[in-house]
């Protein structure tokens, strides 16, 4: 096994990360920029390395430096977390120029999947069911249109450079086309350097589940069942939950194939995630392949029984996964904990923390670099922590967040603990009957309600 790992990022996910490293015998190396000095990644590496100052594209972002961190510590393997260059095929390549293994996909696999309409286009090829619309990307007004009118309004207008719904464009009628079309493309240009799009049928109200795939090198790939992220806000999922309230056995078998063939389309290495639409009619579309793992991936250990952080570093050493049979165990709930204002439109409040007691007991999980005395740098992702629960059913699920957020208290910033509290008592919730559109469009925070 890898002696020493160095891990290319910071906060919760670098500490996660750590955690595993420490209980597979794995020395490690944190970096860090000079606002995270105090992290606690920091204090529970082996060894740490400053790489410069606050500024994202000074330090976590600076390849060379990372670089430089792993060969003069003796790192074997580098470990990218999620965000920052987690998705970046270059930064792959050049670790594997330098012989530092990338725990992650290949730069090809990133690639042919960082890029939508090649991994749309990859997914027809294999049979994935996808979204109707353009074949490729179209940078011709006329052409675009007609596309449009076969498809039928409303239409998406779609970034190939995308994801995360920067470049997107929704398009209810012909007359609005030009204009969401250009701005479409002006927008993925100076976003991604890339103004290609696509155009698909709008799929109203879908929701969002997503399926965690896993393949080794020797060709083997398998899925961990699927994670719900349809409660999100401006494209930041807020809570999710695995398995998805409105799953039945036969969906879950039929989406977990689609998103074997999804890997398989790169014979993928690693851990990954297959997003898909579902429609009311429970139809699925493949949306993207994200080659990274993710935020919310402990919902999917925490039911199925696995470290996802183990099984990328015993695939990034080139060991056969083991084909154990999916048992879904119970039910559990993410939800994350971010230092900004709820009442005031979700603004970032960074600062100290005076008092961070966090909850505990049967079932509840806390990954968080935070802690009493720690100061929230404003540079950065406002995520301070991740709050899971495991139960056996959704309903005690529910009531184990609740008391948990209830116990959680963090004073001296603001946090989205009490939207999380009114969230967990919102009927439409507690029902499941919720879809991507809920929070922005139906869910209100009510600022006159005092959570304690
Ligand atoms: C869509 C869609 C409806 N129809 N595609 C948003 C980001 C990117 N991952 C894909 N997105 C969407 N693609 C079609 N053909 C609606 C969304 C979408 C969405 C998807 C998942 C979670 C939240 C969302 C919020 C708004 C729009």
């Amino acid at each position: 096994m890898f002696k020493k790992i160095l891990i290319a990022n910071r906060g919760e996910i670098a500490l996660r990360v750590i955690r595993t490293c420490k209980e597979m015998g794995i020395k490690t190396v944190a970096v860090y920029s000079t606002a995270d000095a105090n992290s606690l990644h920091v204090r529970f590496a082996d060894e740490a390395v400053c790489i410069g100052p606050p500024a994202s594209k000074e330090s976590y972002l600076k390849i060379p430096r990372l670089i430089a961190a792993a060969e003069v510590t003796n790192a074997e393997a580098i470990h990218p977390g999620y965000g920052f260059l987690a998705e970046n095929a270059e930064f792959s390549r050049i670790c594997q120029e330098h012989n530092i293994k990338f725990i992650g996909p290949s730069p090809d696999m990133i690639s042919q999947m960082g890029d939508k309409s090649t991994a749309k286009e990859n997914m027809i090829k294999y049979g994935v069911p996808v979204v109707p619309g353009s074949d490729g990307n179209i940078s011709d007004l006329k052409l675009a249109m007609k596309v449009a009118e076969e498809v039928g309004y409303p239409v998406i207008i779609k970034a190939t450079a995308g994801g995360g719904g920067r470049g997107m464009r929704i398009v209810r009628e012909a007359s609005d086309f030009k204009r969401n079309f250009d701005s479409a493309r002006q927008e993925a240009g100076s976003a991604f350097g890339n103004p290609e799009v696509y155009i698909e049928k709008y799929i109203e109200n879908p929701r969002h589940v997503e399926i965690q795939v896993l393949g080794d090198r020797h060709g083997f790939i398998t899925h961990l069942g699927e994670r719900d992220c349809s409660m999100q806000r401006r494209h930041q999922k807020i809570l999710e939950e695995a398995p998805s309230p409105l799953m039945t056995p036969e969906l879950r078998e039929k989406m977990g194939k689609a998103a074997i063939r999804a890997a398989e389309t790169v014979n993928y290495e690693g851990a990954g995630t297959v997003e898909f639409l579902v429609d009311k009619n429970n139809e699925f579309y493949f949306m993207e392949m994200n080659t990274r793992i993710q935020v919310e991936h402990p919902v999917t250990e925490e039911v199925a029984r696995y470290d996802l952080i183990q099984n990328q570093i015993e695939i990034a050493y080139g060991e056969p996964l083991r084909n154990r049979e999916l048992k879904i165990r119970g039910h559990a709930i993410e939800c994350r904990i971010n230092a900004e204002d709820p009442e005031k439109g979700f603004r970032p409040s960074a600062g100290e923390i005076t008092v961070f007691n966090m909850p505990g007991g049967r079932g509840v999980r806390v990954d968080t670099h935070a802690y009493q005395g720690y100061r929230v740098p404003p540079n950065y992702d406002s995520m301070i922590a991740k709050l899971i629960v495991s139960a056996p059913t959704r309903k005690d699920a529910i009531a184990k967040m609740r008391r948990s957020l209830e116990e959680f208290v963090i004073e001296g910033i603001k946090t989205t603990i009490p939207y999380h509290i009114q969230l967990l008592d919102d009927p439409n919730f507690i029902s499941g009957n919720f879809d991507t559109n809920y929070l922005e469009k139906h869910f209100k925070f009510n600022p006159n309600i005092n959570t304690p």
